[in-house]
């Protein structure tokens, strides 16, 4: 069975640049019904999910899925989650709101894995001494230390260094668990 890995974050954060940076396959998007006529009047929309899938040396896929970043379809974000390994948490930190999402993302995603896993992907990082110290700043604020790594979602490198640091990560939570 595919272990499920979750790519989050906001609209232009580059989740679906980077599922289609690692997949093996050519990055399939959903349409779904639009619950949401007030903003747009049509039937059915793309809420661009993005599904690709990678097949790693051990003989294991993982399934990459890629969330809608429209906090109007924050509705399916449960329903993508479940079940899956963890999370990759995507913002570009050229927007003055990145803080602001990392913090609202956090909250959305941690607890609909299977266990704690996130690991965070910043790009676009002009300021890193900036960036770093709001992540410090945060870390102490929520005593929560998630890995984070500057990259560029169109570097597959990048990709599989969050990668692997998100299975690390999930691995030890479950480790934990077990005791
Ligand atoms: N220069 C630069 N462009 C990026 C970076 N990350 C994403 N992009 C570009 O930003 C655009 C939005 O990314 P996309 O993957 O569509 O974001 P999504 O809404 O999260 O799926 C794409 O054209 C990417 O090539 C980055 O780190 N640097
Ligand atoms: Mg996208």
């Amino acid at each position: 069975m595919a272990i499920k890995v979750v790519f989050v974050g906001p609209m232009g954060a580059g989740k679906t640049t980077a599922i289609t940076a690692i997949s093996d396959i050519p990055t399939v998007k959903t349409e779904a019904k639009n619950h949401d006529k007030s903003v747009y009047s049509k039937a059915t929309t793309t809420v661009a999910m993005d599904y690709g899938e990678l097949s790693l040396e051990d003989g294991n896929k993982l399934a990459l899925y890629g969330i809608p970043g429209q906090r109007h379809f924050s509705f399916i974000w449960p329903i993508v989650a479940k079940g899956s390994l963890g999370s990759i948490l995507l913002l570009d930190c050229s927007q003055s709101n990145w803080s602001d999402e990392l913090e609202y993302y956090i909250n959305a995603f941690r607890s609909h894995a299977d266990t704690g896993a996130m690991v965070i992907g910043l790009n676009r990082v002009t300021d890193s001494d900036d960036v770093s110290d709001t992540m410090q700043q945060f870390s102490l604020n929520f005593e929560l230390a998630l890995p984070y790594f500057f990259m560029d979602p169109r570097e597959s490198s990048d990709v599989n260094l969050l990668l692997e640091a998100l299975i690390v990560n999930a691995e030890l939570d479950l480790l934990l668990q077990e005791e």
